[in-house]
């Protein structure tokens, strides 16, 4: 628990004096406050859940921020144990990124810190715990502690009617030995797979309930609409582990962004894949009267509450799901563009591989053959320089793979070229190769890793260090 320890330490570097934070004696108000503390949540009639999350809801309340505009943000923690509040796809410096890799500020057990953040880039991002909470099911991502921050942009275009913030997300977690079913071919170019590992697959991770916005499918308020709205709808996967999909029953949505950032060609899907910590806005014409279901199309885990009622103004009845088209192919080159990138100023080839952790143990995650370890000089990056990422997933899991403090551009997905496209996480999927181009632009440490919880905490990470 060598972050713990970390985390608690940083305090001690906290109280000294600096120009980006404000003296303990200040009592006046937050921006921003966050207060970390146990929370009880009624996701369904008749079940509540006991977890951990922010200002006593699930997810937290939703921060609305405006780009370049510094606020002072206090972070409370009344639990037992050290946190990290981690401000996910925001280009901040180190020290209230949130990550422990990072040395970033933590919130001591039953502590306080406040500190100044300038909010940028604009767009949908998110708020979460960067707490490795190992084998431990009640910590980390885990539990509710994560919530949207919307950074509204200088010049906010607004050709919408109404705006609608939905966050997806699993409860009750267990272990189990079975791994999520096959994705059928999608084709393109694939990753040798590795030397045959006969060691059987260690533990994943399984979910009893499922909620959005942290009401199962039929317990809360449905989203009211009307016939003619155009609906801007914020999609965010706040899963610890899962990758999802999400369809609209009787509507098609036109994806406008990803990750909180505008794609160069807007399209029309029946279908959205968001990789855990993935973000979508979508723009949907209401133009189907009715009452309808919006959820995942995966059938066990939309009737354990993953969905939400959307409902039309003087419309009543039985919510309907109507399964979209199969063979869906969730492709991010479709919001891309085809100009040629830029050449890049050097190539980091990020190759991950998996060993097996056998029956009852942990499966063990490498970057390049290494697990993480702390005590590891980070790769140097230059400011300014353009580095092209190419990830070689030699593994059959998918990896929803995050850089902090950065933007990336996706430059290749699957041996197709594509450009324009910003993300901070990309869902890597098993034998496949996907290219990024990041031009770091902020100093010091910056972590890169799997944003599934299993994987990060058992060795997928990488630090690099900007200088
Ligand atoms: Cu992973």
């Amino acid at each position: 628990m060598t972050g713990l320890t970390s985390a608690a330490g940083l305090f001690a570097t906290a109280c000294s004096p600096s120009p980006n934070r404000q003296e303990a004696a200040d009592t006046s108000k937050a921006d921003v406050t966050l207060r970390i503390a146990p929370v009880l949540a009624d996701i369904a009639k008749d079940h509540t859940i006991s977890t951990i999350g922010y200002n006593g809801s699930v997810p937290g309340p939703l921060i609305r921020l405006k780009e370049g505009v510094p606020v002072t943000v206090d972070l409370f923690n009344d639990t037992d144990t050290p946190e990290l509040v981690h401000w996910h796809g925001q280009n901040v410096p180190v020290e209230v990124d949130g990550a422990a890799e990072e040395k970033s500020l933590g919130v001591p057990a039953h502590g306080h810190i406040r500190y100044r953040l300038t909010p940028q880039p604009a767009g949908a991002r998110f708020v979460h715990t960067h707490v490795m909470p190992m084998s431990d099911l009640s910590r980390g991502t885990y539990t509710g502690q994560f919530g949207f921050v919307y950074i509204e942009p200088k010049n906010e275009p607004g050709r919408y009617d109404q705006e609608v913030f939905l966050a997806t997300k699993e409860w009750e977690p267990f272990y189990t030995t079975e791994e999520e079913e096959e994705e059928y071919d999608t084709g393109g170019e694939k990753e040798p797979p590795p030397p045959k590992d006969t060691t059987p697959n260690g533990w994943e991770i399984g979910y009893q309930r499922f909620t959005i916005n942290g009401k199962s499918l039929g317990y809360g308020e449905p989203v009211r609409v009307q016939q003619g709205q155009r609906v801007l709808f914020h999609f965010l996967n706040g899963s610890a582990t899962e990758n999802i999909k999400l369809a609209f029953s009787g509507h098609r949505m036109q994806v406008v962004a990803l990750d909180g950032n505008p794609v160069p060609h807007p399209q029309l899907v029946d279908v959205l894949e968001l990789g855990t910590a993935e973000r979508a806005d979508v723009v949907v014409e209401m133009n189907n009267p009715g009452v309808w279901v919006l959820g995942t199309p995966r059938d066990d885990d939309r009737k354990n509450g993953l969905g939400i009622v959307i409902e039309y103004a003087n419309r009543t009845g039985a919510p309907r799901w109507i399964a979209p088209p199969p063979r869906q192919v969730w492709d991010y080159t479709l919001f891309g563009d085809s100009r040629a990138t830029p050449t890049p100023d050097e190539t980091i080839a990020l190759v991950f591989g998996k060993m097996n952790g056998g029956t009852g143990g942990f499966n063990r995650w490498t970057v390049n053959g290494k697990q993480f370890d702390e005590k590891d000089t980070p790769r140097m990056l230059q400011k300014g320089r353009r580095y092209r990422l190419v990830f070689h997933n030699r593994t059959d899991d998918d990896h929803p793979v995050h850089l902090h403090r950065n933007s990336f551009e996706l430059t290749n997905v699957h041996g197709k070229p594509t450009a324009g496209i910003l993300k901070d996480v990309v869902l890597v999927k098993g034998y496949r190769r996907i290219e990024v181009d990041v031009t770091p632009t902020m100093e010091g440490l910056t972590l890169f890793h799997c944003h599934q919880q299993l994987h990060m905490d058992y060795g997928f990470k990488l630090l690099f260090n900007v200088a």
